[in-house]
Order: structure tokens, then C-alpha cells, then sequence
């Protein structure tokens, strides 16, 4: 068995839960695979959201009232945007541009993305490996009754209000997954679907050809925590898309999504009730504490996933 801890992650939840983690396991037994699906080129500059979320939580500058962005960031770019006319509805901050500009910078000096993200984290003091997904342009799509949307138009811009008919993950046929999310996969002892969207997090990441048969055939042991908790994502379109996409809008719900994948599925207390329709999947069911409201939550979370999967029960 390995003995990596490998987390999947988009922003959010499994951010957190990497802070968790990095907390108490040493850079060299960890690794976070992030999400790319919701990356976008502002202003010919690369965004990648759900990295950069991850980035600044692990370097504790996330903005803790928004969940991204850098705290205490101002936004004057922003504004002389307006003067030239422009609706710049994706609010990126003037710090958190930097970001952007180095990142294509690096990018057109021929850097790829997983070694600049090696380098953004250690600059900012970061040890703990975030890896993107794949190296190459994935672009999460959602078909909505107002037509197909890319993420952030539909996330941000219209508020993640349209029903949604679909999602498609432009580009992930030619993307291969990075030779170092495939040795880290491949090192895993303990792999860990964190609490993030299943569709728009998760889902890009299980779509990049071979992650998912990687992750099927790993001897880890397996842990999916549920992004919703008594029928509700704490943040974000969850709950509507499983409903919308047909399917049932729980901690059950999402077990049925990942019970190929997994052998562990942690839900929240708030839904004890529900662990006994998870066992019947075959899944192993633990009922914790899954909200995280403090980084002693994010600790606690982190340990007991440490513990029940190193429990041979
Ligand atoms: N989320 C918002 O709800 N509104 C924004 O204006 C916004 C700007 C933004 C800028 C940079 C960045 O890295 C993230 C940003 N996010 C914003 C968050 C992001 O859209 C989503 O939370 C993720 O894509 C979903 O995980």
C-alpha cells in the first residue's frame, strides 16, 4: 500500500479539508489534485479558480467571508475597468490578478501548469503539492434552457440559477492526466473524494481519461465525504444539479455516484438516518462532523478520515 494521502478537491470544502490535512501531514504525504474544468481567460489572462482557492487557503490567505479571492484584497483594477466601459462580473482582485499575470507569464514562457503551480506555492510559502488535474485546457460546459454556458457565465455571472440539462467537459477526450497526478495516485495509501460538488468539482477530474480507472483500480483505502449535508450544499448549485440531472438530491444520492469508486462514505451527523441506505449500496456508511466552520473543524474533519481509513474495520 502506498503512503500518500491524495486529495480530490474543487474550491469550497475541499479546500478546507486540505487545510486540514496539511496541518497535520508533512508535504511529502500529501497531495491535492484541483480542478480545472472552471478555469477562464479573463482579460487574456489565465484564471483558475478552484487552484487559486486551494493556493490561498493552504497559504491562509483566503478571503474567509467569500471562500476565494485573498483577504483584504482591493479591486481598484476592477473599477477602472468601468471606466472603459467594461462589466467585469468576474470580481478578481488586484492581488489575486497578480496571480493571473505570473500564471500567464510562466505559462508563454513554457512553463507547464502543474510547475507553475509548484511555483506560485512555494513562493507563497506553501510545501504541500497542489497539482492541477491535467496540464492541458479542460472547460466544464453547462447546457442550460438559455443555451450552453461556460462555468463562471453560468456560476457567477447568472448566479447558478438555470436549471440545468446537462454539463460537458469541453477538451477532456485529448487531455491526459500529468505524470505526477498518476504517480500520485499510484503512491496513494489512503484517497480522499473531498466534500466538493460531485459534478463540477469532482466530475472534471474522474473525466480526465485514466484518473477514474486509476482511482477504480488503487488498492488505497478509499474515503468520499458528502458536499451535502440533511439535503443541502453549504455553498454552490449541488443540491439543484442532482436534482436537475436526476438524481436524488442527498447524502444517498451522492453515495450512488461514487460507490464504484469508493469503499468509505463519510455523511454528516445531520443525516445519520441515511447511513443505513449507504450500507445497503455496500458502501461502508460513518456518520461525522463534516461541517467546517473553524480550522479546528477542518482538523477534526482531516483526522477522523486519517483514522477510519486506517481502521481495518
Ligand atoms: N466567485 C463569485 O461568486 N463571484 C466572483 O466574482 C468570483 C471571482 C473570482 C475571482 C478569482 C477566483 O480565483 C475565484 C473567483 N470566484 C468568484 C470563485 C469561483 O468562481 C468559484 O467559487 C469556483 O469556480 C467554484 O469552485
Amino acid at each position: 500500500m502506498g503512503d500518500l494521502v491524495v486529495l480530490l478537491s474543487g474550491g469550497g470544502g475541499g479546500a478546507k479539508l486540505a487545510a486540514g490535512f496539511a496541518a497535520q501531514l508533512p508535504p511529502e504525504r500529501l497531495v491535492i489534485v484541483g480542478n480545472t474544468g472552471d478555469d477562464l481567460d479573463w482579460y487574456g489572462l489565465r484564471i483558475c479558480p478552484d487552484l487559486d482557492i486551494l493556493l490561498y487557503t493552504l497559504a491562509g490567505e483566503v478571503d474567509p467571508l467569500r471562500g476565494w479571492g485573498i483577504q483584504g484584497d482591493t479591486f481598484a483594477v476592477l473599477e477602472r475597468l468601468t471606466v472603459y466601459g467594461e462589466d467585469p462580473w468576474f470580481r478578481v482582485g488586484d492581488r489575486d490578478l497578480t496571480t493571473g499575470l505570473v500564471r500567464t507569464h510562466w505559462l508563454r514562457q513554457g512553463m507547464r501548469l502543474t510547475e507553475v503551480m509548484q511555483r506560485l506555492s512555494w513562493q507563497l510559502g506553501v510545501r504541500h503539492r497542489i497539482l492541477p488535474m491535467t496540464d492541458d485546457p479542460v472547460r466544464t460546459m453547462i447546457r442550460t434552457p438559455q443555451g450552453e454556458l461556460d462555468f463562471q457565465t453560468y456560476f457567477v455571472r447568472r448566479g447558478h440559477r438555470d436549471p440545468v440539462r446537462g454539463i460537458r467537459f469541453a477538451g477532456v477526450e485529448e487531455a491526459r492526466p500529468t505524470p505526477e497526478v498518476l504517480e500520485a495516485l499510484d503512491r496513494a495509501g489512503i484517497l480522499v473524494l473531498g466534500p466538493s460538488n460531485p459534478f463540477v468539482s469532482i466530475g472534471p477530474i474522474l473525466a480526465v481519461p485514466g484518473i477514474r480507472e486509476a482511482i477504480r483500480s488503487s488498492p488505497a483505502r478509499k474515503v468520499a465525504i458528502s458536499p451535502l449535508v440533511a439535503g443541502r450544499a453549504l455553498k454552490g448549485p449541488a443540491e439543484g444539479m442532482m436534482r436537475d440531472l436526476g438524481h436524488r438530491p442527498d447524502a444517498v444520492g451522492v453515495a450512488a455516484l461514487y460507490r464504484d469508486l469508493v469503499g468509505v462514505f463519510v455523511l454528516d451527523t445531520a443525516d445519520a438516518e441515511l447511513a443505513p441506505e449507504v450500507e445497503r449500496m455496500g458502501l461502508r456508511a460513518v456518520v461525522a462532523e463534516t461541517v467546517m466552520r473553524t480550522p479546528e473543524d477542518r482538523l477534526a474533519l482531516a483526522r477522523r478520515i486519517l483514522e477510519i481509513a486506517e481502521c481495518e474495520c
